[in-house]
């Protein structure tokens, strides 16, 4: 995506009906497109949920509009992988990183057991570090953030510079977590995927940066998670706002 007018393309797609009527989520995305890169993007979203490991969907949409709000330009977190033998070990690990950016135990457990009720989930939960206490108040979809994708080629340029896959689902975790992680609200994220083939996960934030963890789950298991650790005395809504409405483009230049 390149400067001037810019547009916001989003997919969602589920099966047993649309998400409102209680179908299973399957598969979302969103992308940033120049108006010329618009069918590029449609059809990458349209193929993405198409074919996914959680199965056929019988709903989907896919829309674009064109946003009005000036994009933040950032960099990406720094990433790290952390190579563990088990799950167990992985959410030992994220546990301890999530303990280290200051929130307590229990506190992650509370969270944990809060996300483990629902079992498919479109969007994340927000977390107060302080209370425990859910922020949104949007039941089983969560808070869907949007509005975010590298600047056109400055992901093939960062992951040649990181030895890791160039895989979508990495450059677009990388995008949403530094989002995420960018504003002050934010104190940490932990996330890993509901397809049943994926196991690799990550804990985010501004001074750990993207720690991925290669196994946070046992392959076969839809059960996924992403939880936003917040500062409940920030505003709230603000942050929502950001997080569903403030254009983001990640940059990453080579330092010569
Ligand atoms: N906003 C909020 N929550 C989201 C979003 C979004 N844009 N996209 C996904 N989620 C939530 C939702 O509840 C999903 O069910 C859950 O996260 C998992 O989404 O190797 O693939 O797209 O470095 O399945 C991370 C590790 C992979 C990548 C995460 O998540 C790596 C992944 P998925
Ligand atoms: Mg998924």
């Amino acid at each position: 995506m390149q400067s001037g007018e810019l547009f916001s393309v989003r997919m969602r797609a589920a099966k047993d009906g649309p998400h409102e009527r209680g179908g299973t989520h399957i598969s979302g995305g969103e992308m940033l497109a120049a108006f010329g890169d618009i069918q590029q993007a449609v059809m990458y979203l349209l193929e993405k949920g198409l074919n996914h490991s959680k199965g056929r969907p019988d709903f989907m949409q896919i829309q674009f509009e064109c946003i009005h709000e000036p994009a933040k330009c950032v960099k990406p977190l720094k990433m790290k992988t952390n190579e563990v033998e088990t799950p167990e070990e992985g959410q030992a690990l994220a546990w301890s990183l999530l303990e280290e950016t200051g929130i307590r135990r229990h506190i992650i457990d509370e969270a944990y057991k809060l996300v483990s009720q629902y079992s498919s989930m479109s969007g994340a939960v927000l977390i107060d570090v302080h209370s425990g206490m859910r922020l949104d108040n949007r039941k089983e979809k969560g808070v869907r953030v949007s509005r975010m994708d590298w600047q056109s080629g400055h992901d093939e340029k960062w992951a040649g510079c990181h030895d890791v896959p160039l895989h979508s689902r990495v450059k677009e975790a990388v995008v949403l977590a530094t989002k995420v992680c960018g504003h002050r609200a934010a104190v940490a994220e932990l996330c890993w995927s509901d397809d049943p083939d994926y196991i690799t996960g990550y804990v985010a934030s501004k001074r750990l940066g993207y720690q991925r963890i290669t196994k946070l789950k046992e392959y076969g298991d839809e059960r996924g998670c992403r939880i936003f650790f917040v500062d409940g005395k920030e505003d709230i809504h603000s942050y929502i706002h950001y997080l569903e409405n403030q254009p983001v483009i990640v940059q990453w230049e080579v330092e010569e």
